[in-house]
This record gives structure tokens, sequence and C-alpha cells, in this order.
């Protein structure tokens, strides 16, 4: 008699320095995109869970901002959230950039993974393979290969979708026998308010330059369903400085305008339904440096 099916279920960190695709993977793998993504570095502030049901197994993934070289009190939280992630995790994938050799940072993660003395549990993922020649991948996979000797190492693409099969395949084979630890239907841990403000900022962080989207922080005022028009948002973007009020502003409210409809087509996409998106602008004198604000915007610990 063939003995039945067995389920496996587990947490799988998602590791790497800042900006290299690890929410770009998540995103990815769960076909449908929970996490914000941007082109600049610091991105993801807080871990996010990104749950992938099939019939014979449950990934959880745990997206974690990138781990850095802290400038304020917020990079210090984002760090310790991201290391914290490492607990009771069975899997970790170590997400780094193929397409340029290893940093000082990734050193770092490297010598943070080391000590889990559980090389078969660790992926290296070299993703965006896509930005390097087929002739330069051996190389680079060999350098990146020497930060972590026992780790299984695999190269793929999240934008292109490039050996995503490979990598569930490995996911599947070092999972535990488990049973599933959330609701079939449940895809993330966030409430759909809290992506609202990631997408938010993910706008900001596409539309603005320099130091001023990375001193934004979100907060969701009111979040009101009206049947069929949708979702009523309103929300207020806290700046650093006096002077970055006006760039997010912008002419006439120009750039506000700009910000306010990328994030409304975002959270439209994300939620399947209309919104109405109202953004105001305040300023929170440094509040990356300032436990209490910290407190208060939700970066606790
Ligand atoms: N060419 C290419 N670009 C990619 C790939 N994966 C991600 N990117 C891009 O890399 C940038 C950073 O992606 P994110 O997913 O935000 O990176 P992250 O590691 O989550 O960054 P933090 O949250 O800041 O730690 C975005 O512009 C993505 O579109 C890939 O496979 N190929
Ligand atoms: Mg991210």
């Amino acid at each position: 008699m063939e003995s039945p099916p067995v389920y496996r279920a587990g947490f799988v960190a998602v590791m790497g320095r800042p900006n290299v695709g690890k929410s770009t993977l998540v995103n990815a793998l769960l076909k449908q995109k929970v996490a914000a993504v941007s082109p600049r570095p610091q991105t993801t502030r807080r871990r996010q869970l990104g749950i992938l049901t099939t019939a014979q197994v449950q990934l959880i993934f745990i997206d974690t901002p990138g781990l850095h070289q802290p400038r304020h009190k917020l990079g210090e939280k984002m760090n310790q959230e991201a290391r914290s992630a490492l607990e009771h995790v069975d899997l970790v994938l170590f997400v780094v950039d193929a397409s340029t050799p290893p940093t000082d940072e990734d050193h770092l993660i490297a010598e943070v993974l080391r000590p889990l003395k559980r090389p078969n549990k660790t992926l290296l993922v070299l993703n965006k393979s896509d930005r390097i020649a087929a002739h330069d991948l051996p190389a680079m996979e060999a350098a990146y290969q020497a930060l972590l000797p026992g780790a299984a190492l695999l190269s793929i693409s999240a934008t292109q979708g490039d050996r995503l099969e490979a990598l569930l395949e490995w996911l599947l084979a070092s999972l535990p026998e488990n049973e599933p630890f959330y609701p079939e239907d449940q895809i993330t841990d966030l409430f759909e308010r809290d992506i609202a403000a990631d997408l938010v900022r993910e706008a900001c962080l596409n539309l603005l330059r320099d130091e001023v989207p990375h001193g934004i922080v979100v907060r969701i005022d009111e979040f009101t369903e009206r049947g069929d028009q949708g979702a009523f948002i309103v929300a207020t973007l806290f700046v650093e400085r006096e002077s970055h009020k006006g760039i997010v502003i912008g002419q006439n409210g120009a750039m506000l305008k700009k910000i306010g409809s990328l994030a409304r087509h975002e959270i439209e996409t994300m939620s399947g339904r209309k919104v109405f998106l109202q953004l105001n602008v305040k300023v929170r004198k440094n509040w990356r440096d300032d436990e209490k604000a910290l407190r208060g915007l939700g970066f606790g610990g």
C-alpha cells in the first residue's frame, strides 16, 4: 500500500544586503505583489511574510530589510528586524547580486550566517543573473561560493522568472514535514492598509531623489470601504525637514499628484478594486533618529 503523501511546511528567511531583489523574489514566487519594490536601497523596512500554499507544501517566506551599515536609529532597527528573522527558521535564502562581485556587506552577512552551522539549510541565491554574460557567471558563482563554502548555490533572475522552479524544488526538498501554519488563503501577515502605506512609499522612492524618499514615513489615517466606489484612503507623508516638504509637494502640487496617482494604481492592482487616495504632507523633524517618534510610527523594540 502506498503511504499517504507527506505535507511539508516551514519558514524561510530571505536575507541579503539592500537592493539585491529580495522583495522582488518573494513577489515572483507568490505570483502576486505583497511587498514594495524599488530601484533604491532600503525599500523594505520591516519583516513581512509572503505565504505560498499548495496541495503539498506551505512555504512561509520572511522578507527582511537589507542588512547594511546603519546611519541612524531607524537603520539599526531595520538591521535588528532582519537578524531576528533568522530565529526559528527552517531555511535561509542568502540573496546576492550576480552582476557585481561580493561587497563588504555581503561578507558581513556571510559572517552572520556562517555560525548557523547548518550549511545544508542555506541556499546562496545569485539573483539578477540576466545582467551578467553567461561565460562570466561561473567565476562569479565561485566568488560567492567562497563566502559560504558549504551552502548550495543557484543562479536565478527574479524579474525574468529564470530558474524559479529549481529554487522551489530545493525548498521543497529541504523543508521538514509539518502541517500548514497559516490558512491556505492567507498570503501575508500585513494588513491591506500597511501594504497600502508601503506602496505609497514605493511611489516616493520611484519618483523622488537622493535622501528625500528615505526620510519619508507614511501613516494611513483613514481606510474605509465604500462599496462599489472601492476604498477611501487618507494618508500622511511625514518628511524629516521643512525643505523636503516643498520637494514632495512640488510646483503647484504636481509631485504629490504624481506620487498619488502612481500609488493609487499600485494599490488598485494589489487589491483588485477602485481606490480613492488622498495624501497630506507634514514635517516630523529627524524622526529617523527619534526613539519616541519611531515607536509611535510602529518601529518598536
Ligand atoms: N535585472 C534585474 N533586476 C532585478 C531583479 N530582481 C530585482 N531587480 C531589481 O532590483 C531592484 C531592487 O529590488 P527589491 O526587490 O526592492 O530589492 P530588495 O533586496 O528587496 O531591497 P531592500 O528592500 O532595499 O533591501 C528593483 O529595481 C528590481 O526591479 C532581477 O532578477 N534582474
Ligand atoms: Mg525589499
